[in-house]
């Protein structure tokens, strides 16, 4: 590769961070068993020091998404220990999840049950991971909901809309200036009917509604499987609504996949689009790029630093794609030309600049490596393995 093209990698690994999930360390099943894993982690201190652990080889995770129900057992109050947490395994809380689909109470709904009481306590949760997030810091508060029906005729879909609406609406309220409130969709699962917040035009629409701190989530695992996503992204790009990134691949429908395992290009178009958007606006597009994969049959930590790993390589192959040359080729509509330089920039092998920029940065130049001779995974197995084998817990 030559040099001006080697700086474009460093340069784009220099801006490129992307957010670990904490219940990505813990141990997790499908619905029809679990496979628990020794060295899992189970508690707040065991997912930060695997973070922090993760970040230090990579340098590209500052940050660790936490879920309230599974993270914070005291809800608010547990904000000065999970803040101390932080502080000693050098990793800042990231995004806030709230959790809305666990509680027996939401059996048939939480912003969307026809209970209006349900509708309040589902409210007072997501005003409560706002105050979380206002005490630590963290910017945004990420909301995914599993509510939907089973049947048709069940229940109102035009109702639950407004419900929805007015919940975002009271929650918005509650955002501190520098706080955003990001809404995820996703087609089905575990709704088989209908679900409230389907996809990306339901997600924009209620983000408009909620106010103007809040923007639409991508978890590019909630498509159906021939959506153009990088698409999606475009508009939302362009309309000023992309908040944010749940990163995963898949083969069939949410699957949570490793990134780039099953359809690297697909990632890589995104990056692209993302990029190309940047260009054409002069700025950075202002996204949260968050991992959101729960493994059950890989090591934990090493498909965490796989995942961060091929984020890197496909978006150092993004920042390769000439858009001079390719809004040339656009403008005249040379389209074997145009879509050559995607595919050329796709081609290149961008490792070597990479490992290159890891030393520079002190980093281990192969961090998966690094990660199996240090020993980290050794220690906490021989610590949490009699209680990992003797628990075996629940989702996270
Ligand atoms: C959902 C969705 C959410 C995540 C939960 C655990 O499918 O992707 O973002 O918090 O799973
Ligand atoms: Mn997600
Ligand atoms: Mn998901």
């Amino acid at each position: 590769m030559q040099s001006p093209l080697i700086d474009r990698v460093h340069a784009a690994l220099d801006g490129f961070r992307i957010e670990l999930p904490s219940w990505g360390f813990a141990n997790t099943g499908t619905r029809f068993g679990k496979f628990v894993q020794p060295a899992a982690a189970a508690t707040i201190e065991e997912k930060f020091a695997d973070a922090g652990h993760v970040h230090a080889l990579t340098g590209a995770c500052p940050t660790l998404a936490l879920h309230v129900l599974w993270d914070f057992d005291d809800g608010v109050k547990s904000v000065p220990a999970v803040a101390a947490l932080a502080e000693r395994h050098g990793v800042r809380p990231g995004s806030i999840n709230p959790n809305l689909f666990q509680d027996q109470a939401y059996k048939f709904g939480s912003l969307g049950n026809p209970d209006p009481a349900i509708r309040r306590q589902a409210v007072r949760h997501i005003v409560d991971s706002v105050q979380i997030a206002g005490a630590l810091r963290s910017r945004d508060v990420s909301l995914w909901f599993a509510d939907g029906s089973n049947y048709p005729g069940t229940t109102s879909i035009r109702a639950r809309k407004q419900w929805f609406e007015e919940g975002l609406r009271e929650v918005h309220a509650r955002l501190a200036s520098d706080q955003r409130m990001l809404v995820e969709y996703k087609p089905f699962e575990p709704a088989f009917y209908h679900t409230d917040i389907a996809d990306w035009g339901m997600a924009l629409l209620l983000a408009r509604a909620a106010g103007p701190q809040a923007r639409v989530l991508v978890d590019t695992g909630h498509h159906y499987l021939a959506q153009n996503i990088e698409q999606i992204v475009s508009w939302l790009l362009a309309e000023d609504m992309l908040g944010g990134f749940h990163f995963n691949d898949r083969r069939y429908a949410d699957d949570d996949l490793t990134l780039g395992s099953i359809d690297p290009y697909q990632i890589f178009r995104i990056f692209h689009e993302i990029r190309s958007f940047e260009h054409d606006s002069g700025g950075p597009a202002d996204i949260a790029y968050m991992i959101d994969q729960s493994h059950n049959l890989k090591g934990k930590i090493e498909a965490m630093i796989q995942t961060v790993t091929v984020a890197q390589e496909l978006f150092a192959k993004a920042a390769l794609v000439d858009l001079e040359r390719l809004r040339a080729a656009q403008a005249s509509s040379d389209l074997v030309t145009a879509e050559s330089l995607l595919q050329d920039a796709f081609a290149t092998d961008v490792r070597p600049a990479i490992r290159e920029w890891r030393s520079g940065h002190q980093l281990p130049v192969d961090p998966l490596r690094a990660f199996r001779e240090g020993g980290y995974l050794e220690r906490i197995t021989s610590e949490r393995a009699g209680r990992n084998a003797a628990a075996v817990s629940s989702y996270a």
